[in-house]
């Protein structure tokens, strides 16, 4: 079940005061300055780790444990309850041999997931998570809770926020740059007089959410992650799904390292 956009504004909604946040959008965790001293940090994974990570969480997921190493990840798994947890993830796409589920945002229903722990282990977005989970706030976005997202950020008024694509094997991805601008974007219209883009890549993503916002899912498609899921076969849910905007109230947010809940 999803909550109307109107619904997400107002569930999601604080007093704006005195923000100053200057915001930068990295296409790949590597792009991120070593000496940079973000106070919060969103990954964004359209394509779809970050998507399924907010749909789990909205249907009742205890946690989601990312991992960058499978082997870390049986590890830990191993150590939980079996009757509570699940095994999340992909590799290039396809299910992992011997997990519960793959990647796919429509799988995690409130029947596989509700009250689990899902550990999960994704080609590019639980790695651009690992990347930065030193960072005080952070937090994970994707189109159905991007509203969510821009409203928790105005609340907690970091004063730098790097917003971290998950890209493909080190290399920009269309979509996630969408997601960026369309977050960077809400972040500018909520905030116009306190909050600034602090690079051009996010002035540049915001300009391409403003090309493509009428018209999300046709992005995704166009993109070559779009085009590589397309070929590993019927994936029209899913593209449904991620490109749904504003749907969901959750903010998936890092309560230890590698722990995401729908704090
Ligand atoms: O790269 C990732 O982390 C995944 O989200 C890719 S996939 O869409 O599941 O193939």
């Amino acid at each position: 079940m999803t909550v109307s956009a109107q619904a997400v504004s107002v569930l999601c909604r604080t007093p704006v005061f005195s923000v100053a946040m200057q915001i930068s959008y990295f296409h790949v965790p590597v792009e991120m300055p070593q000496d940079l001293r973000s106070d919060a940090a969103v990954v964004i994974d359209v394509l779809r780790a970050t998507t399924t990570i907010a749909w789990s969480l909205h249907n009742g997921a205890e946690a989601v444990q990312a991992f960058a190493s499978l082997d870390d990840l049986r590890a830990a798994a191993a150590a939980w309850p079996a009757d509570a947890r699940l095994l999340l993830g992909e590799r290039g796409g396809q299910m992992l041999e011997g997990f519960d589920l793959g990647n796919s945002p429509v799988a995690v229903t409130p029947e596989r997931v509700a009250g689990k722990r899902l550990f999960m282990s994704t080609t590019n977005g639980t790695r651009a998570l690992d990347r930065v989970r030193e960072v005080p706030l952070l937090l994970t976005a994707a189109l159905p809770n991007r509203e969510a997202v821009a409203q928790r950020l105005l609340a907690k008024q970091p004063s730098h926020v790097s917003i971290v694509g998950s890209g493909w094997e080190g290399a920009y991805s269309l979509e996630d740059s969408l997601a960026a601008g369309a977050l960077g974007h809400r972040l500018l219209e909520l905030d116009s007089t306190g909050s600034s883009a602090a690079n051009d890549e996010l002035t540049a993503a915001v300009s391409l959410w403003r090309q493509w916002q009428s018209e999300p899912e046709a992005c995704l498609r166009t993109a070559t992650h779009g085009q590589r899921l397309i070929r590993l076969g019927d994936h029209d849910a899913d593209f449904r799904c991620c490109a749904g905007l504003d749907q969901l109230s959750v903010v998936p947010t890092q309560v230890e390292p590698g722990v995401l809940r729908a704090a």
